[in-house]
């Protein structure tokens, strides 16, 4: 059993209690001492089951839970109340539709085992039916975002990432609906669903800018993704794959084999993320790509750290020595960019540069 729970209560002492109560299980414990920060939370993460005291200033937990109802259907919502009023009550049961009603005082042990029943009604088929139909609707619907990526000496732009936007209120952010392929084991259906909407972005910019596409660790044994069949077949010279570290630990198709199939039909080959701790050196020596991504957390505040500038400037040098191109990735004040570009690395991408825009607000700002 594993899952991400979001304990929602004003008081933290009790959510200290619950975190240890379940300590030996593989959950994840997220905290909110108000609704609306509860609310962030769902909007940002994916989250499997929320606890919510019910007496807070502001917003009560039994009205937060209508909202999770209505917001985030899928996330299974438990009260935990010391007060009696029938209002709040009838609220919780008939309109938030909770899945557990404690009264307090009650054991953490208590809330444990509603919270591990909770996970255990996740599995029942039509829910899983549902998922699958509501997945299927979020990649027919989702629009493509561009991001210019421009060189660091002359501001000229040279490529753009693809980046998915779901259009479904099942999914409102795109960690959601990643969250989701993940644990329906459906990341190739994703990958292709953006790859076939690749092509019609190609076809409306000019030839001179790549275009680089994100692609999933599983996608990389599935073949048809990346061989002649692959909706990307024919653009591929026009290509940046960008691929993290944990492509290296995929089981199926090996990683060479892979970027050998798409290198060969005029594909290149980009390590992203390096530095979040999702791409590390090994990952280089054995991707050889025509591109590194430096990680947006090497980037930030990079004018003013000199441990930034340190490490920056030695990956300019790796960089160099083997031939690839360094992008600097999250660049968002003056000064950062002042920095990086006087560290040497050949190519810019963040917020100062451009925003993901849709492609025809892309072509405007060109
Ligand atoms: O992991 P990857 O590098 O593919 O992630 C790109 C993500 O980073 C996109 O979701 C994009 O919206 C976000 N992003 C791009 N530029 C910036 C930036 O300057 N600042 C921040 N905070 N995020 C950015
Ligand atoms: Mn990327």
């Amino acid at each position: 059993m594993s899952g991400v729970i979001l304990l929602v209560d004003d008081e933290p002492l009790v959510t200290e209690g619950l975190s240890r109560a379940l300590f030996a299980e593989p959950l994840r414990f997220l905290t909110a001492n108000s609704a609306r920060q509860a609310i962030e939370i769902l909007e940002a993460e994916q989250v499997d089951v929320i606890v919510s005291d019910e007496c807070m200033p502001e917003v009560s937990g039994s009205e937060l839970l209508c909202e999770v109802r209505r917001r985030f259907p899928d996330v299974v919502r438990i009260i935990l109340t010391g007060q009696s009023d029938l209002d709040s009550t009838i609220r919780a049961i008939n309109q938030a539709a909770v899945f557990r009603y404690l009264r307090k005082p009650c054991s953490p042990q208590r809330v444990a085992a509603a919270i591990r029943e909770a996970l255990g009604t996740q599995g029942s088929e039509s829910a899983a039916r549902e998922l699958h139909d509501a997945f299927d609707t979020a990649l027919a619907t989702m629009d493509l975002a561009l991001q210019p990526i421009v060189g660091a000496l002359d501001g000229r732009t040279v490529g753009a990432e693809v980046l998915c936007r779901p259009r479904h209120p099942r999914f409102p952010g795109v960690l959601h609906l990643l969250a989701t392929a993940e644990r329906l084991q459906r990341e190739p259906d994703l990958d292709r669903a953006v790859f076939e909407r690749v092509r019609s972005i190609r076809t409306a910019l000019s030839p001179d800018i790549d275009l680089f596409v994100n692609i999933h660790p599983r996608s990389l044994g599935d073949p048809s993704l990346l061989d002649d069949r692959s909706p990307l077949a024919p653009i591929l010279s026009g290509t940046v794959i960008e691929v993290t570290e944990r492509a290296l630990i995929t089981e199926s198709l090996e990683l060479h084999e892979a970027m050998a199939m798409v290198r060969s039909r005029g594909a290149r080959i980009a390590l992203d993320d390096l530095g979040a701790g999702h791409a590390g050196l090994a990952a280089v020596a054995s991707l050889c790509p025509e591109v590194i991504k430096l990680d947006m957390s090497l980037i930030r505040g990079i004018d003013t750290s000199e441990v930034r500038s340190g490490i920056v400037a030695s990956m300019v040098e790796m960089s160099r020595r083997l031939g690839a191109r360094l992008v600097a990735e999250g660049v968002e004040t003056p000064a950062e960019r002042a920095r990086v570009v006087d560290l040497g690395c050949d190519l810019l991408q963040g917020y100062l540069l451009g925003r993901p825009a849709p492609l025809a607000d892309f072509l405007n700002n060109r």
